[in-house]
């Protein structure tokens, strides 16, 4: 597979159940390389800016409370086939199909609170990253100085 970026966000309910460390030490455990990591309260515009393929949905309001109801971990992430290995380590969206040992099957008991997002596709990941992080924010650490690891 070629070297990917994707964009994650820890939804705001990590933060408040303290378990940001365990979801990353997921991410980092599985082998992503993190190339860009910040706390971050986002705005309303960003928010829906972020989610505007779902301006139509029913739970549009609902999924944009939430998301700025508190501050989020926004992350880049690097690897092999990033976009597609970082969704299925994050599982199904709705809350019953997510399977145990996922992200989400192991977190989360409701779709509209399923803690972690995930970009979709490799185009979605470069519109999020642009949306979140100034190319300056993003640190290609893997210089060959760290083969070690
Ligand atoms: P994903 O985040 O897995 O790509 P999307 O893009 O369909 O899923 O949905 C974006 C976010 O909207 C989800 N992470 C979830 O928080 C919320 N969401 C999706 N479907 C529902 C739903 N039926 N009810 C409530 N919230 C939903």
């Amino acid at each position: 597979m070629a070297i990917e970026r994707t964009f994650t966000m820890l939804k705001p309910g990590v933060l408040s159940r303290r378990i940001s460390g365990e979801i990353i030490a997921r991410i980092e455990r599985k082998g992503f390389d993190i190339v860009g990591s910040k706390l971050m309260r986002i705005s309303r515009a960003l928010a829906e800016l972020h989610y505007a393929e779902h301006r139509d949905k029913a739970f549009f309001q609902e999924l944009v409370d939430y998301i700025t109801s508190g501050p989020v971990v926004a992350m880049v992430l690097e690897g092999d086939g990033a976009v597609l290995m970082l969704r299925r380590l994050c599982g199904s969206t709705k809350a019953e199909d997510a399977a145990p040992g996922t992200i989400r099957g192991d977190y989360a008991m409701h779709t509209g609170l399923n803690i972690i997002h995930a970009s979709d596709s490799v185009a979605s990941a470069s519109r999020e990253i642009a949306l979140f992080f100034r190319p300056e924010e993003i640190i290609d650490w893997k210089d060959g100085n760290n083969d070690w690891i």
